[in-house]
């Protein structure tokens, strides 16, 4: 593992402040909490060797104690997270749209932590599961913390606060026998879509591959919500905030996600954990969508809507700077499991926009870590500790930390001398956007948010078409496990305001009718306007258009960096034929697994030892990228059902497989078609060609004809 920490150090101030709580307990004695060294750490205090335990026996007592309230509350969405540290480097000043420090400064390296995360499984739950994922960016900058809380998913399910707990309630296990664990519940969740049409386009979303991710380094990030910059000068523009994946965007077939979920549960947690172990330090470009304030209305869509994106065709993504991750934490529950995220934490130069949605998380997440931390000081918990000095006059409740020193702890004081004092503008002082704002007071939904199925049509024409059909396979599979026909039946009918090819595919697949129209309860309010009627979902308008960037295939950026790639083989393996694609791969910056059939080294011909890393009890093929099969394999591995069914099974998943030497005697046993055309299964070609299927992406024509049943 690189010393990462200790280059770091240089630059990282928030590494040298979580120095401060950082405990090694090499060469020490083993203690109570109050200090006091234990003699006997085996035995409790008995009246006699075979009696009663005694209630004085403080040292037991504390231990248990401690143990009985080790656990916190999980998150009530997003409890399953990776967490990682890295720095943020600007690229260029933005400082004619903010005056945020970490976007002006191009000399400064912003630490940060990133927690990843599912949303609705329990902390427990699977990695694979299809669902959208939190990527949740806390930037430690010199003027406070900035948190950047966003989603691999462009936009949100709901327009309004008011529904979120409705819609979690539906996507959380059903309440009565808390299933199913990890995915969105099936019944209750299909009802709340069928039900509230605006859950639309982040449904397609996820039905498509970008709910199953390769891995957290593969993914984009999203802000979501249009937010402000604002300049020196007090001038606002609007923004979306965008994550890129250096990586590009890639995901695994829906089959594989379900084997991976058994076979590692924890796979993106492992690939983030030793990716960056091993120095792949993952990397992402922030990108920034920059809308000027007097463009506000210029778009079909309201910028105040979280479920519409802003496709990059009207505005580019302007690229700004990097974020890199190079170190994991050293404790999970220290810092993956204590990091408290707000998207209300800001920093001079930012602001929120009125996006009813974001403007009820300002409010949800204090709330939250309340009682999931349990004290309004969970700002001191070294994870959440700002880097820049904290002084004001709140004091007191459970767990302070900080001894506030002085008589004053109200503003304005003279004994104190008038201290903490409030920072004017020029000093660094926070003042939020000068937004005039006339307006009676309402509880309704602007009319410019009705327009739920024009975006998703423009996402479907977008996907390439494995997408598409990736995307159809997942309604149908979803809405199949649905048990009541009219749920069903509501949600081929939004479809088909969406596409009508892709509603009738579903609606075949699940075996029900489209209904021609259905009648919408009142899903907004009522306040402004009682009549039902003005609240049925408007016709998608006619979208045409593609918006290239919405399809992953845009995102691939055509390498084969850190993936992993399997090779089987056994004694007496054909070392030149083994190490020139080996070679080959890792020059290119893959990673190899050695797989044979048991455990420990084998020999090759030339009498050399290999570590094996995998051996046929625990190999599967859902954990490479692509496998290659080395000439001189033994008969052994060409009779074995584990050899057979690797290649098999990797041939199902649309992967590139090579084959070298006396090898096709292996294939020739399996069910891959060898008479076919097809540009990633390679026999006895070079390491180059090799590299190039799998830079090339997954086979997917292969799904179009099925014939391996593994
Ligand atoms: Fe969250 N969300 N959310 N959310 N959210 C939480 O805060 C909430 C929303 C997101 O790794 C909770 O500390 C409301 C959108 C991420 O710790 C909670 C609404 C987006 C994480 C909460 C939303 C997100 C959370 C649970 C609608 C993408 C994990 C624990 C009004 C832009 C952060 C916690 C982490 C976590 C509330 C909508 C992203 C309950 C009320 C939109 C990535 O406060």
């Amino acid at each position: 593992m690189k010393d990462q920490k200790k280059d770091d150090k240089n630059v990282n101030k928030k590494l040298v402040d979580l120095e401060k709580n950082i405990s090694v307990s090499d060469n020490q004695f083993l203690t109570t909490n109050q200090g006091l060294k234990i003699n006997d750490n085996n035995n409790s205090l008995k009246a006699g060797e075979r009696g009663p335990t005694l209630l004085e026996d403080f040292i037991l007592r504390e231990k248990i104690t401690h143990f009985d309230h080790e656990r916190i509350p999980e998150r009530i969405v997003h409890a399953r997270g990776s967490g990682a540290h890295g720095i943020f480097e600007l690229y260029e000043s933005q400082s004619e749209f903010t005056k945020a420090g970490f976007l002006n400064d191009t000399s400064r390296k912003t630490p940060v932590f990133v927690r990843f995360s599912t949303v609705a499984g329990s902390k427990g739950s699977t990695d694979l599961a299809r669902d959208v994922r939190g990527f949740a960016v806390k930037f430690y900058t010199d003027e406070g913390i900035f948190d950047l809380v966003g989603n691999n998913i462009p936009v949100f399910a709901i327009q309004d606060a008011m529904k979120f707990p409705d819609f979690i309630h539906s996507v959380k296990p059903e309440p009565d026998h808390e299933m199913p664990q990890a995915a969105s519940a099936h019944d209750t969740f299909w009802d709340f879509v069928s039900l509230v049409p605006e859950t639309m386009h982040m449904v397609s979303w996820v039905m498509s591959d970008r709910g199953i991710p390769k891995s957290l380094r593969m993914m984009e990030g999203f802000g979501i919500h249009t937010f402000r910059l604002i300049n020196e000068k007090g001038k606002s523009s609007f923004v979306k905030f965008h994550w890129k994946p250096k990586l590009g965007v890639h995901s695994v077939c829906w089959d594989e996600a379900t084997k991976i979920s058994g076979k590692d549960p924890d796979f993106h947690r492992r690939d983030l954990w030793e990716n960056i172990d091993q120095g792949n330090f993952p990397e992402w470009e922030l990108g920034l969508q920059i809308v000027p304030e007097q463009d506000e209305f210029k778009y079909d869509f309201d910028l105040l809507d979280p479920t519409k994106l802003i496709p990059e065709e009207l505005v580019p993504v302007k690229i700004v700077g990097k974020l890199t991750l190079n170190r994991n934490p050293e404790n999970f529950f220290a810092e993956t499991e204590q990091v408290a995220f707000h998207p209300g934490h800001l920093v001079p130069g930012i602001d929120f926009s009125n996006d009813p949605l974001l403007q009820g998380r300002l409010f949800s997440y204090t709330d939250t870590q309340l009682s999931r931390l349990g004290s309004p000081n969970f700002h001191e918990i070294p994870i959440n500790r700002s880097v820049a000095p904290v002084h004001n006059n709140q004091r007191d409740a459970h767990m302070r930390m900080t001894v506030n020193k002085g008589k004053t702890a109200y503003h304005p004081n003279s004994l104190g001398g008038g201290c903490p004092y409030q920072a004017m503008i020029a000093e660094g002082g926070f003042a939020s956007f000068n937004e005039r704002i006339d307006a009676q007071k309402i509880r309704n939904r602007s009319e410019s948010f009705s327009d739920h199925f024009s975006q998703p049509k423009l996402f479907m024409n977008s996907l390439s078409e494995h997408e598409k059909r990736h995307m159809i396979n997942a309604f149908a599979f979803e809405l199949s496990k649905v048990n009541y026909d009219h749920i069903k039946e509501r949600v081929c009918h939004h479809l088909s305001m969406i596409d009508i090819d892709v509603a009738k595919k579903v609606a075949d697949e699940i075996g029900v009718k489209i209904p021609g129209k259905v009648e919408m309860p009142i899903n907004q309010a009522i306040g402004a306007d009682e009549n039902p009627k003005n609240h049925q979902p408007k016709d998608a308008n006619f979208v045409k258009e593609k918006s290239e960037k919405l399809s992953m295939e845009a995102h691939n950026k055509g390498d084969i960096k850190t993936r992993v790639i399997g090779i089987l083989c056994d004694n007496n393996v054909d070392e030149d034929s083994l190490n020139q694609f080996k070679k080959v791969l890792e020059k290119e910056g893959a990673s190899c697994k050695i797989i044979a059939p048991k455990g420990g080294k084998i020999k090759g011909n030339k009498g050399t030892e290999i570590k094996v890393d995998e051996n046929f009890l625990t190999v599967t093929s859902v954990c490479f990228e692509a496998v290659f099969v080395p000439n001189g394999i033994s008969n052994e591995v060409v009779n074995h059902e584990v050899a057979k069914h690797l290649l098999n099974e990797a041939f199902k998943h649309c992967k590139a497989i090579a084959i070298d030497g006396n090898a096709k005697k292996l294939l020739e046993n399996t069910d891959i078609p060898t008479d076919k055309d097809d540009k990633s299964l390679l026999v006895d070609k070079t390491p180059k060609d090799f590299v190039k299927a799998i830079a090339s992406g997954r086979n997917w024509d292969r799904e179009l004809h099925p014939v391996v049943p593994a």
